[in-house]
């Protein structure tokens, strides 16, 4: 493995994404099976990739690209966890291994349980593991100190069981990845709006003339999204990004599946525009284009024109224009160039675009919603598509972009800490059982629970909490505290190691494979970022005889917890079919779940927002007026650090899916062999007496007195505007303070942490 520095100069996709899928693919050890995988994502008989929650364009032949092979190859994986591994292994050993080194061990292959005197982990039969969660929970004092945290890979049915055996048990503690996500877009977007997910569906990409793309790396996250944006910048749509750093994704792109882009010198440029924001500057930005859109739209006015706004659509349909309006009047443009980092008249070209299309989307991802005023920012984007009325048309719309293949998924049928009362009604009526109506813990407020003592098990259906979470050694200490810890996982990872007084690993079956249960083979379902909800099945033959499904693990423990009086939780792992028939009669926009399966490619959802139905408290689409932040990090953070404060956003690399780390390289950024780099611009590296390629550490600055460092970390110059760094995650999680979080979304501010930047010797083995 060569470690170097060497600046990417082609295109997003092209020959490198090819050579390294080709690599990944053929270099595993089970190539022939990778092909056959592959050639079945995405596809009607086939399964979802697990890759992302990027919508599926039907008819294609190849439905896949280079980290979405990745993710299925990387779960195809011949190689696996025994018990010889762990006798092997002391759990204490494991803990000084890397991600990397666990996840690359394979697939977790029998139920084993950690024996705290031994240190090790050692086999458990599948009824002995559930009678030991059993006897845990049925101990309990309170069913919330019982936490049901999901990653956003679970299937609908898996979920929907999940949630159903926690509300069964008693609580709503149900913290979840998107926690950690996306949070912000549906809250800010459910007070909008009325509905906490994007307007649009994949097809509008085709129609709009303007894309806004915010805070967000298609070329490394949502692969598939760049065919979209190719094929739209090719239809003359103008594409604008907002972006603190140049991704290459962004700038250029050869599609690997074009012979014409891939034989001649033909990359398609993507952004007509491109614009870098300081780290939490786009609510500024969009302030800034708001001002500009009702300036010229008033001066029309004066001179007797049509104007810019859409006002039969905002007397109609919308609500607060007035203080909108007299919030943006407030708004400097002095305040607005420095929060944003752009000039006026950056801003301006911007919204030009905005003002002169007729039909405009609005995408985003983790740059915009992991900050503190992330609410308000989406609040903010929303206002400007709401001033020309670019929502529920063809081609215009507001599309938050989401990470986890079956996250939306997972919200909708009811993975969720504060559940709606109609839910819970319907759920009660429909089972016949009280449900629990105190609100629930989200993952900020789980983490703090087992802190404090007062959550004492935790069940993790999927992820990798332990890594995923901010603040690693206080989580650590968290799931420590915890009496019980249980991971249902595919892969050994950092959760397993850093687990609770007693600790249960529950292996199960992954999407690509074969799910077969006693009413023969099943399916499962998924939606995506455009409500589109389709069935996958997996091909691959399952990998060990002892791995059973997540919605067969999620009924044994709830038979052996609960018994089957009010369930009959058998009778639904026998047959998925049986647990559709449950969401159909418990949640709106499902009936006929299984009947609607039958069309190929799945079904619309529908979004009420979209049909100009706004399930808001006053019935209209409402706009925000929230001022912008007075300052984007606290001022007692500032003075404390001296004038030498940097913000540092942490964010993935190429060869990397969340906490699953593939490789060590970041071909797009230049980075090969290594992971611990630190980005900055050229002039804060001289302002701070460093040079690149310097050795430094990173330390945390808050508000309170908690000590928070990682070292290690190789300087590296970028093309980021000067105080803001960037590093990657989970390496820097320690530094991302528990309670920095959201407001309105409690999501951890991974793009804007505080801290100081200091020079120290080189690591002893680098
Ligand atoms: N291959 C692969 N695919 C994935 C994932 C993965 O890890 N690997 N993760 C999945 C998941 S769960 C998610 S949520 C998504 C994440 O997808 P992304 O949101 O694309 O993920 P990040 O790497 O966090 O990238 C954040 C981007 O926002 C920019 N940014 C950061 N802060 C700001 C800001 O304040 N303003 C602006 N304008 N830009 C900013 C960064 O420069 C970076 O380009 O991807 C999903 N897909
Ligand atoms: N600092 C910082 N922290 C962040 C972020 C950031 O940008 N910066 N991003 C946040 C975001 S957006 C997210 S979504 C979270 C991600 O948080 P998580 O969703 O908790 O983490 P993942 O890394 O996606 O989980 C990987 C593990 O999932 C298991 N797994 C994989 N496939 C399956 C499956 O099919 N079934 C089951 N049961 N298990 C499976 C494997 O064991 C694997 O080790 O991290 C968040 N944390
Ligand atoms: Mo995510």
């Amino acid at each position: 493995m060569t470690r170097k520095i060497k600046p990417y100069q082609g295109p997003a996709g092209g020959w490198g994404a090819l050579s390294a899928t080709t690599r990944f693919v053929f270099g595993s050890q089970q190539p022939a099976a990778n092909i056959r995988n592959l050639l079945r994502a995405n596809q009607v008989k086939g399964f979802d990739c697990p890759g992302c929650a990027w919508g599926d364009e039907q008819g294609k032949h190849f439905s896949f690209c280079e980290n979405g092979a990745k993710a299925i190859s990387w779960e195809a994986t011949t190689k696996q966890v025994t018990p010889a591994f762990f006798r092997a292994h002391s759990v204490g050993k494991l803990q000084r291994q890397s991600d990397y080194f666990l996840e690359y061990q394979g697939r977790l292959e029998q139920p084993m349980y950690l024996n705290r005197e031994r240190g090790h982990y050692e086999p458990i039969s599948w009824e002995n593991a559930f009678a030991l969660i059993a006897r845990h929970l049925n101990g309990l004092d309170h069913p919330d100190q019982l936490e049901l945290y999901t990653s956003g890979r679970a299937s609908n049915e898996a979920a929907y069981l999940y949630q159903l055996f926690g509300r069964s048990f008693g609580t709503n503690n149900f913290p979840d990845c998107s926690n950690l996500c996306h949070e912000a877009s549906g809250v800010a977007l459910t007070q909008a709006i009325g509905v906490g997910k994007g307007t649009v569906t994949l097809s509008d990409f085709e129609r709009a003339d303007a894309i806004l793309v915010f805070g967000q790396n298609p070329g490394t996250n949502h692969p598939r999204m760049l065919h979209s944006l190719r094929n739209a910048a090719h239809n003359g749509t103008a594409i604008v990004s907002f972006n603190n750093l140049k991704e290459r994704g962004l700038e250029r792109f050869a599609d690997p599946q074009s012979p014409l882009e891939m034989l001649t010198p033909k990359d398609s440029r993507i952004s007509s525009h491109y614009f870098c924001p300081r780290l939490g500057g786009d609510m500024a930005a969009v302030r800034g284009m708001a001002k500009l859109v009702l300036e010229w739209d008033a001066e029309a006015l004066k001179r007797g024109k049509p104007g810019l706004l859409d006002r039969d659509f905002i007397a109609q349909h919308t609500h607060g224009l007035e203080d909108y309006m007299a919030t943006v009047a407030a708004t400097s443009w002095q305040q607005i160039e420095v929060q944003s980092g752009l000039s006026r008249a950056e801003l301006r070209q911007a919204a030009e675009v905005y003002a002169s299309a007729e039909r405009v989307i609005c995408t985003w991802a983790m740059g915009i919603t992991q900050h503190k005023h992330s609410v308000a920012t989406i609040r903010e984007i929303t206002n400007l598509q709401l001033l020309r009325g670019q929502l529920g048309r063809p081609g215009a719309g507001l599309c938050p972009v989401r990470g986890h293949s079956n996250v939306q998924g997972n919200r909708t049928v009811g993975i969720n800490e504060q559940p709606d009362a109609a839910f819970l009604d319907r759920l009660q009526q429909h089972f016949k059982q009280p449900m629990p109506r105190r609100p629930g813990h989200n993952a900020v407020a789980a983490i703090q629970a087992m802190l404090d003592g007062e959550a004492k098990v935790f069940i993790a259906l999927g992820g990798n909490i332990a890594a995923a979470a901010p603040d690693t050694p206080a989580t650590a200490r968290a799931l420590a505290n915890c009496d019980l810890t249980v991971q249902i996982s595919t892969k050994l990872n950092r959760s397993h190691v850093m687990a609770g007084k007693e600790a249960l690993i529950l292996p199960c079956l992954g999407r690509t494979e074969e799910d077969v249960q006693a009413s023969g083979p099943q399916f499962i379902t998924v939606e995506d970022s455009f409500s589109m909800v389709h069935a996958s099945q997996g091909v691959a033959k399952p990998k060990s005889p002892h791995q059973r499904s997540e919605t067969a693990i999620i009924a044994g423990m709830a038979q052996a917890v609960l018994g089957n009086k009010s369930v009959d939780w058998q009778a639904l792992a026998n047959n998925y079919d049986l647990i559709r028939d449950h969401i159909a009669a418990t949640l709106p926009g499902f009936e006929q779940f299984n009947e609607r399966l039958q069309q190929p490619g799945g079904f619309y959802l529908g979004n009420s927002a979209a049909r100009y139905q706004w399930q808001t408290g006053n019935g209209k689409a409402n706009f925000g007026s929230d001022p912008l932040p007075a300052s984007l990090i606290p001022e007692a953070v500032t003075a404390k650090a001296q004038g030498m404060l940097s913000t540092l956003q942490t964010l993935r690399s190429h060869d990397q899916y969340n906490t699953t780390i593939y490789g060590m390289d970041d071909r797009y950024r230049g980075v090969y062999g290594q992971r611990m780099v630190i980005f900055m611009h050229p002039d804060e590296i001289k302002r701070r007496g460093l040079q690149e390629g310097d050795w430094v550490e990173l330390i945390g600055v808050w508000l309170d007195d908690v000590e928070r460092k990682v070292g290690g970390f190789k300087v590296v110059a970028y093309d980021i505007p000067p105080g803001d760094v960037a590093a990657y995650y989970p390496e820097t999680n320690p530094l991302v303070p528990l309670h920095s979080v959201g407001d309105g979304s409690h999501t951890p501010t991974s793009k804007s942490i505080p801290i100081l930047i200091r020079k120290q010797d080189a690591p002893r083995i680098i």
